[in-house]
């Protein structure tokens, strides 16, 4: 994912490509949404392991919609992202409204690695989760800025919402996919 940018139209969100609907882009949150948000980022790395399990390589090769990415770099694309997460919550915390790097995702998407097994990837989940969990659970200021180069200033609570619907958005692009397949 990138941040949001004001400039794609919010009314276009096809359900295969966006089965939980546009990325929430709240700047502050309650407790509860906190917590929630907390739990989805505690339970990606093993909810995206569920979600391609039993699939062999025809069906890790498979897009998960008409002309997107393959389940394979569904994956690889989540682990990317969080990884990006990781450096943007640890920016944001350590310094004055830093402006963060956006990246080119189809591309990422496009390099080598994304070829590898999703196991690569899910075990890498598995620990960059072990470590961002707890930074984000340490924050006590919600409202510290960081800013998109493109979208402008969000704040703690908005990289929080983001990535947790973010992890649970691929998710359900490959478990979607699945359901419509049968597999
Ligand atoms: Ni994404």
């Amino acid at each position: 994912m990138s941040a949001p940018d004001p400039r794609h139209p919010l009314e276009h969100f096809p359900p295969e490509r966006f089965p939980l609907g546009p990325m929430p882009t709240s700047l502050a949150l309650s407790p509860d949404e906190r917590a929630a948000a907390l739990n989805a980022l505690r339970a990606l790395p093993a909810e995206l392991r569920a979600a391609v399990a039993g699939l062999d390589d025809a069906g890790l090769d498979t897009p998960y919609r008409e002309g997107g990415w393959t389940v394979r770099q569904v994956v690889h694309h989540v682990a990317d992202s969080h990884m990006n997460a990781h450096i943007r919550l640890k920016l944001a915390l350590t310094e004055d409204d830093p402006v963060i790097k956006p990246y080119e995702e189809s591309l990422w998407a496009e390099l080598p690695d994304s070829a590898l097994a999703p196991a690569v990837s899910l075990d890498l989940l598995d620990a960059l989760h072990t470590r961002l969990v707890p930074v984000f659970a340490g924050v006590t200021d919600w409202a510290r800025p960081w800013t998109h180069p493109a979208s402008g200033r969000w704040t703690l609570d908005t990289l929080l919402a983001m990535y947790a619907w973010h992890g649970c958005h691929h998710t359900a692009q490959i478990t979607g996919l699945r359901e419509r397949l049968g597999s």
